[in-house]
């Protein structure tokens, strides 16, 4: 028997996180663990999704201010990790996160420019010892992502950032893989069948050495 766990997904926009989501949570199923529930972030409560809805807002007059931006990812974080993520693997369901505290790091910090200090205060101080037990990392390059990002719908207000912010934030997150061997990375540049191979590889991999 295995114990429920809590997987993340990251990536910059057009990564293919949606699809990670779906190929994961098969796998999971493939393994008899039929109790998986699909979270994203910010959103998936309604005072999250509302959260998410402000962000994505480009604004005429008044701009959004960098510390406001992540205080805010925060709340719309600590409203979904309290109220539905906790309880889910407290009753022993498995949770998978379309992005998480990684993405604070990677876009608010990487990108805006926030001081790490500053975001791991906010992470300890209300995350605690809360952490993933994995993280698939999909690296695809900023042009490649922004390029099928536009193909879906118009750009909201952090995808309309420039391409050197996307490369700031992708710096983030490849420097978090060498720091953390709860992180699997995985290219996403490739093609949808290949990616979701490599991902069922990779995911299966894993599960085969989970033992508890
Ligand atoms: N954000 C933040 O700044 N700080 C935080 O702490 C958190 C979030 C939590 C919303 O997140 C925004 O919030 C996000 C970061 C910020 N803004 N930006 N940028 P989101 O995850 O909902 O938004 P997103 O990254 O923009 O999502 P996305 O574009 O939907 O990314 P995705 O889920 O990775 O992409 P997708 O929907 O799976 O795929 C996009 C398109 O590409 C779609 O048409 C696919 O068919 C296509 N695709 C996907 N994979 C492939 C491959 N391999 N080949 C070809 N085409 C592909």
């Amino acid at each position: 028997m295995q114990k429920n766990k809590f997987i993340v997904i990251e990536g910059l926009e057009g990564a293919g996180k949606t699809n990670a989501c779906i190929c994961i949570k098969n796998i999971l199923n493939e393994y008899n663990f039929k109790d998986v529930i699909l979270v994203r972030q910010p959103g998936s409560t309604p005072i999250a999704e509302e959260i998410r809805e402000l962000i994505q807002k480009k604004f005429d007059k008044d701009n959004l201010i960098k510390e406001t931006e992540l205080l805010l990812m925060y709340a719309a974080r600590i409203q979904l990790v309290k109220t539905i993520i906790k309880p889910a693997l407290k009753n022993g369901k498995w949770v998978i996160s379309d992005r998480h505290d990684l993405s604070s790091l990677a876009y608010q910090g990487g990108g805006l420019g926030i001081k790490k200090t500053i975001i791991t205060k906010l992470q300890s101080f209300f995350l605690e010892d809360f952490i993933p037990d994995l993280t698939v990392y999909l690296d695809v390059s900023p042009k490649i992502g922004l390029k099928r990002a536009l193909k879906r719908n118009p750009l909201d207000l952090i995808e309309s950032r420039s391409l050197q912010f996307f490369k700031k934030v992708r710096k983030i997150y490849l420097q978090q893989i060498k720091l953390n061997k709860n992180i699997i990375k995985i290219n996403a540049n490739l093609n949808m069948q290949t990616v979701s191979e490599n991902i069922t590889k990779q995911i299966s991999n894993w599960l085969n050495k989970q033992v508890i």
